[in-house]
């Protein structure tokens, strides 16, 4: 059988044993990344986390036809027109460096085919993108990508955390939060797979969140509760649906919109999803709304995230608690926790927000 080589790779790297791969890939990386570090202590501009938001002026392109992208795939995107037909398209080399991001409002022009480069390009292309209403965006793993984006002008995110299968953890809640606290959004939290929990169980582990007053919701995609609220929320509005792999979000989407009908799959023998969904999908149902549906995902960083968000996040907590969590003990019992696990959560998110660029010590 052939053997296939990833892009960069020589074709002498099987017969390397793998821990010199690893070794070898190491390497690459570090030399990566002071090139890199090279070329961003040249551009103090690239430092700036909010630089790689700032959009292109559109005012040269007003004149073109608007849509929506729908799904982006490298340097295709595909595109919902105002009317509701779809069209491909290519990206114009002037909005290389953009971020594109599902939900974003683009401005294209038709190019004929005969006048492109490569008769196999689509015969559209995006030439501009128009300001935000609203961008939901998590921390990145380093400064060079401080943000990932997810999507453009939604106006709700609805955090879905499953009964089980897997498990439920509260602390992904509290991050949500903070990304819609700092995107302008709301939050919903989409229990699903209600089904699979006895009605005695009150899913005590939600008894924080609730306290604070958070809407939840609990559905059953399988046996079709709770759908009924999900579709009047969702009547004239944007909402992404953010969570873990296998919560179960694309089958909640094909119950409210059957005619949706996104791919979904079984979990896996360790009780985790198969990151069914590959890529965000923005899908407009009939009914005037619209839901995004997203990837999998394994955590919500908030790294470089404002600390005056925290307050909001632990309404609970007197401010000068929230000033240096880190003086505190979770354990210590003269506090008089109710739920001692907030003020570690309190902990780690404080911690997180002002955590550095790992990269920022690299050839300097
Ligand atoms: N019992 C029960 N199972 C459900 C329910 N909703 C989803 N599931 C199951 O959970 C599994 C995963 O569902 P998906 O919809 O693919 O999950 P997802 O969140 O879209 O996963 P990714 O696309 O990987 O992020 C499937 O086997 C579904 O049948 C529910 O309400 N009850
Ligand atoms: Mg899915």
């Amino acid at each position: 059988m052939p053997r296939k080589f990833r892009l960069g790779q020589s074709r002498e790297a099987h017969e390397l044993d793998a821990a010199d791969v690893y070794a070898r890939e190491g390497r690459a990386q570090s030399k990566r990344r002071q090139q890199s570090a090279e070329r961003l202590s040249t551009d103090n501009e690239a430092h700036d986390s909010g630089a790689m938001l700032r959009l292109p002026d559109p005012g040269p392109w007003m004149h073109l036809p608007e849509a929506t992208l729908v799904w982006r795939h490298s340097q295709i995107v595909d595109l919902l027109l105002d009317d509701g037909t779809a069209l491909r398209a290519s990206l114009a080399g002037k909005l290389k460096g953009v971020k594109l991001v599902v939900g974003d409002r683009l401005r294209y022009s038709m190019v004929p085919l005969e006048d492109a480069e490569d008769p196999g390009l689509p015969g559209a292309q995006v030439v501009a993108v128009m300001p935000r209403r609203s961008l939901l965006k998590r921390g990145g793993i380093d400064d060079r990508e401080p943000w990932q984006l997810i999507c453009a002008n939604a106006d709700e995110l609805w955090i879905c955390v499953a009964v089980v299968d897997p498990p439920l953890r509260p602390g992904l809640v509290e991050r949500a939060l903070a990304l819609a606290l700092a995107s302008g959004l709301a939050l919903r939290i989409i229990v699903t797979k209600r089904d699979r929990a006895s009605l005695k169980d009150t899913l005590p582990e939600l008894d924080p969140l609730r306290a604070q007053g958070l809407p939840i919701l609990e559905t059953s995609a399988a046996r079709g509760q709770g759908l009924e609220p999900l579709r009047d929320l969702l009547r004239g509005r944007t909402v992404v649906l953010v969570g873990h792999s296998g919560v179960g979000k694309s089958t909640l989407i094909n119950a409210l919109a059957p005619d949706l009908q996104q791919r979904t799959a079984g979990i896996s023998r360790y009780g985790t999803g198969r990151h069914t969904t590959t890529g965000s999908r923005w899908l407009a149902c009939g009914e005037g709304g619209t839901i995004v549906d997203t990837p999998g995902i394994r955590n919500l960083s908030v790294r470089g995230l404002p600390r005056t968000l925290l307050p909001l996040i632990f309404p609970e907590f007197p401010a000068e608690w929230i000033e240096d969590p880190m003086a505190l003990d979770p354990e210590d019992e003269a506090l008089g926790l109710d739920y001692p696990e907030r003020l570690q959560s309190l902990q780690r998110l404080w911690l997180e927000m002002e955590e550095r660029n790992p990269n920022q010590n690299v050839h300097r």
